[in-house]
């Protein structure tokens, strides 16, 4: 089955992503994993409330859907989140058709779609115009992806993907805000706080 018919992005509410970012967050009872992308999406991530389950991506566009496939292979048993901007999604597009290849059941992915790529300076992305990026996740082969029409639509399809087996993608069409707060850039600790949450290092 998949999450029911496609809402055109043009027909979704304008969310937030710090909202979104911690209703998403006060479900996981689990110990699942989050992966946050470059910029704003780790950074509002990281302002949710910091969980050693959370991956934060600095530098690089495009690489938390990949880090996030990663990490549902590894650990089949444990449910994966991803968190993308557009704009990153957009630079790293085939991503999407080698997840749907794979098909990983406990991988969500969530694209916050601001039509712009907000932290250097708010220039507009195709998102914003020509490419809709639910309709690209669908022609990828993942058949379960959704607009998220509402704040509560966007809850529903979390709940889904915490049930349901993925792989799943949620769009989001958020704001212009910048995102709340700064993870505190250190990829060491980042990396070893993840791998610790994770349960693949013992503590010294
Ligand atoms: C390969 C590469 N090109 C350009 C940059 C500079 N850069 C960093 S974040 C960013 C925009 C990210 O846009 P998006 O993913 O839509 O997130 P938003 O800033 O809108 O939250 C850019 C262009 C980079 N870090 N890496």
């Amino acid at each position: 089955m998949t999450m029911e018919t496609h809402v055109p992005a043009r027909n979704t509410k304008v969310m937030n992503r710090f909202d979104l970012t911690s209703r998403l967050i006060a479900k996981l009872k689990n110990d699942e994993a989050v992966v946050g992308g470059i910029g704003n999406t780790n950074f509002d991530l990281w302002a949710a409330g910091h969980r050693p389950q959370n991956f934060y991506m600095l530098g690089s566009m495009g690489l938390a859907f990949p880090i996030a496939l990663g990490v549902a292979l590894a650990q089949p048993n444990r449910r994966v989140f991803a968190l993308e901007g557009d704009g990153s999604l957009l630079m790293q597009l085939g991503c999407l058709s080698t997840i749907a290849s794979l098909a990983p059941k406990n991988l969500c992915m969530v694209v916050m779609d601001n039509g712009i790529y907000q932290i250097t300076g708010a220039q507009p992305t195709p998102a914003a115009t020509v490419a809709d990026i639910v309709a690209i996740a669908i022609a990828s082969g993942l058949a379960d992806s959704a607009w998220a029409a509402d704040e509560e639509d966007f809850e529903r399809l979390v709940d889904r993907s915490l049930a349901a087996p993925g792989p799943t993608l949620i769009g989001a069409r958020i704001d212009d805000k910048p995102g709340t707060g700064q993870t505190r850039r250190d990829p060491v600790q980042i990396r070893e706080r993840f791998m610790l949450g994770l349960g693949v290092r013992q503590a010294l």
